[in-house]
């Protein structure tokens, strides 16, 4: 099979989301078809600093050392969330919130402790993961805004830049491309721009599915966001075989009227994201193949999903043929 990564070399760079397990069992596979891995949970902060000040670099170490061994890649994911941050970080043992200064003081060690750490490992960091609201109102209402104020996003970038001049950093967010919540993307992102608050780009997560989102949604967004001077990264993605509405619908093997949907979607985004290689820097896979996939869990627990160019067997789909015979054009 023909790597990917290589048939996309001249336009960005392929990445996949991959877990210890993943590099374990797969690592061959995933050298060969990706030029870039992202931890899918092993750089967040309750896995990096689960308590005060006890930093765990470990597991992360041995992901930054499977890239540097084949030549690949590492995208840092994430410093700033509303998820999968340790308890302490909010909360004193008390029961009391932590105050502004205190939790500065936090975000500022944990950003400087984690991004001197893998410095020159890390060429790029998802600084700051969702802080946009899906629906009415702008600022995701986290206990980081709560606690801090709206310039913990400022703080965010700032402290990022100063702990590693040289990584892109990134603003990461999903339903980046529905035009509520991209505006307001927009938004905040031109306003940190105004301030001289050091950003690079924006990541578009790419949790889409077979009917959604439209590709003139994409490319409108891919505009606007590019119309400010940054780069782009697709930084999550996967094409679920189900409509957001959909329960379990008790597939046992992908329908092959849903796999052909997914292969001419696949085809048609990637048709795009050439089409804006001068601003799209990187895609990446929130996953590798159809074995493992954090969507037979999101959002209806236990629905077994197949939104990879790979099946569970590592072979290729049709997707993969598709984007294959694109690159070639
Ligand atoms: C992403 N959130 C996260 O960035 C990533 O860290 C995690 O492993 C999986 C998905 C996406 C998301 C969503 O699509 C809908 C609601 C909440 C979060």
């Amino acid at each position: 099979m023909e790597s990917l990564y290589k048939a996309f070399e001249k336009d960005f760079y392929i990445g996949a989301s991959v877990t210890p397990e993943l590099i374990q069992t797969q690592g061959d596979f995933i050298a060969k078809q990706f030029k870039s891995i992202t931890a899918e949970n092993q750089m967040k902060f309750e896995a990096l600093q689960p308590k005060r000040g006890q930093f765990e670099f470990e597991v992360a170490d041995q992901m930054v050392d499977f890239a540097r061994t084949h030549g690949m890649k590492m995208r840092g994911h994430t410093l700033v969330w509303h998820q999968q941050t340790p308890k302490w970080v909010f909360t004193k043992a008390n029961g009391a919130c932590v105050g502004r200064e205190e939790l500065l003081e936090t975000m500022k060690t944990h950003i400087t402790q984690v991004m001197t750490h893998f410095k020159q490992a890390v060429y790029c960091w998802d600084v700051l993961n969702e802080a946009i609201c899906d629906g009415p109102g702008y600022l995701r209402p986290s206990q980081w805004l709560k606690g801090i104020g709206e310039d913990y996003i400022d703080k965010a970038f700032c402290y990022a830049r100063e702990a590693d001049e040289k990584a892109l950093l990134f603003y990461n967010d999903y339903n980046a491309v529905t035009p509520e919540k991209r505006d307001k993307i927009y938004q905040m992102v031109k306003g940190l721009i105004e301030r001289g608050v050091p950003i690079d780009g924006i990541g578009i997560q790419g949790h889409w599915n077979i009917n959604w989102p439209s590709y003139e949604q994409v490319k409108v967004a891919i505009e606007q966001y590019a119309s400010l001077g940054l780069k782009l990264q697709i930084t999550e993605l996967d094409l679920s075989l189900y409509d957001g509405e959909e329960g379990d619908l008790g597939f046992k093997v992908p329908p092959e009227e849903r796999l052909e949907k997914q292969a001419q979607c696949y085809e048609r985004f990637f048709k795009l994201f050439k089409a804006y290689k001068e601003v799209i820097t990187g895609v990446t896979f929130w996953g590798v193949a159809d074995d493992y996939t954090w969507l037979d869990y999101f959002p209806v627990r236990y629905r077994k999903n197949w939104p990879f160019v790979f099946d569970q067997q590592y072979q290729a789909k049709l997707a993969y043929e598709k984007l294959i015979n694109l690159s070639k054009n």
